[in-house]
C-alpha cells in the first residue's frame, strides 16, 4: 500500500499525492456505511491497479489532528480567513463565526483584510487587532501585505475561506502565479461574488499545503459546526481577561449589564463592539443546544 494526502476530490474520485505521483482513486463502500468522508487534507493509504480500466483505492483514512466542515478539509493547521473591505462588504459575524470554529478545533485562524487599494480598512483592522488574531492588510490587486502571507505558509497545512468574491484565488495567485486560478469579477449589482471556485483543492506552495476552496454565499447560515453557549466566550480569546471578573461568574452569559466585566469592558472600547455584537448573534443561536445534543 503506498500513503499519500488527498489534495481534490470530484464527482466520487479523490486525488491523491504519493510520492510517485497524483494517483485518481475511489474510496472503499465502508466509509459511506461509516458515515465518513475522506477529506482534501486526509492522509491515506491507497492500493493501486494497474491496467486499463483498474481502480486505485483508497483503504484507510489515517488519523486526523483536525477537520471542518465548511470549508472541507483535514489536518489544517491555519485558517486564513479572508475579508474584503467592500466589494463584498465584510460579513463580520461570519468571520467572527469562523475564527471561533478554528479556534474550537485547534486551528489558527489568520483574518486577513484584502482589497486596502478600494477602501480604508482601519476599523476592521483595530477590532481583529484587539482579539490577539494575527491580522493582515491585504490587496490581491497591488500585491500589499501578500509576503506578509507567503511567510506565514511554509511547513503548515492552510486553508483559505471567505465569502464569494473576497479575493481568496486572486490572493493566491499573488502567492505564486503558476498556480493559474480562476477569478471573475463580482456582480457590482449584487454586491457579491459568482462562486468561481467550485471546489477545494490542495496546492503544495511556498514549503506548504494551501487550500483553495469555494466562497461561501452572502446570506448563507452556517449552523453544522455545534458550539456549546458556555465555551463559547472562551472562543472568543480577548474576552478571556475579564471573565473572571463578573459578579455572577461563572453563571454570567455577558448578555446583562450587571456587573458584567466584558460588557464594562465593551463599553470602555476594550472588546470591540462588533466582536461583542457577533458574540451576541451566536449565543442566541446556541443558548437552547444541550450538550447531548452534540453529535460526536
Ligand atoms: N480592487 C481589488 N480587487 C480585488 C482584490 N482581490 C481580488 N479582487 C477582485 O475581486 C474579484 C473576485 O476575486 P476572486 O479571487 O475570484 O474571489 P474568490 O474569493 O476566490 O471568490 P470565489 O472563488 O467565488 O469564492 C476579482 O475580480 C478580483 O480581481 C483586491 O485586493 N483589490
Ligand atoms: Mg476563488
Ligand atoms: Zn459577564
Amino acid at each position: 500500500m503506498t500513503e499519500g494526502i488527498i489534495v481534490k476530490g470530484i464527482g466520487g474520485f479523490y486525488y491523491v499525492e504519493t510520492a510517485n505521483g497524483v494517483y485518481e482513486c475511489k474510496a472503499r463502500g465502508v466509509f459511506r456505511k461509516e458515515k465518513v468522508t475522506p477529506l482534501v487534507g486526509d492522509n491515506v493509504k491507497i492500493s493501486i491497479n494497474e491496467g486499463e480500466n483498474a481502480e486505485n483505492t483508497i483503504e484507510e483514512i489515517l488519523p486526523r489532528s483536525s477537520f471542518l466542515l465548511r470549508p472541507p478539509v483535514a489536518n489544517i493547521n491555519q485558517l486564513i480567513i479572508v475579508v474584503s473591505g467592500c466589494q463584498p462588504s465584510p460579513n463580520t459575524v461570519l468571520t467572527d463565526r469562523l475564527t471561533a470554529i478554528a479556534a474550537k478545533r485547534n486551528i489558527e485562524p489568520i483574518i486577513v483584510l484584502n482589497k486596502s487599494d478600494l477602501t480604508d480598512v482601519l476599523d476592521l483592522y483595530k477590532a481583529y487587532q484587539s482579539t490577539g488574531f494575527r491580522t493582515i492588510v491585504a490587496s490581491g490587486r497591488t500585491g500589499y501585505g501578500v509576503d506578509e502571507i507567503k511567510a506565514l505558509l511554509e511547513g503548515k497545512i492552510s486553508a483559505f475561506t471567505g465569502n464569494s468574491g473576497v479575493g481568496k484565488s486572486t490572493l493566491l495567485n499573488c502567492i505564486d502565479p503558476s498556480l493559474g486560478l480562476a477569478t471573475s469579477e463580482i456582480s457590482l449589482k449584487l454586491g457579491r461574488g459568482k462562486h468561481t471556485t467550485r471546489e477545494t483543492t490542495l496546492h503544495k506552495i511556498c514549503g506548504g499545503y494551501v487550500a483553495d476552496t469555494p466562497g461561501f454565499a452572502s446570506l448563507e447560515i452556517l449552523k453544522n459546526e455545534i458550539i456549546l453557549k458556555d465555551e463559547l466566550q472562551y472562543l472568543f480569546p480577548e474576552f478571556e481577561d475579564y471573565i473572571e471578573c463578573c459578579k455572577f461568574f461563572p453563571s454570567c452569559a455577558h448578555i446583562n449589564d450587571r456587573g458584567c466585566a466584558v460588557r464594562a469592558a465593551v463599553e470602555e472600547g476594550e472588546i470591540s463592539e462588533s466582536r461583542y455584537q457577533s458574540y451576541r448573534t451566536l449565543y442566541d443561536e446556541v443558548k437552547d443546544i444541550k450538550e447531548w445534543e452534540l453529535k460526536k
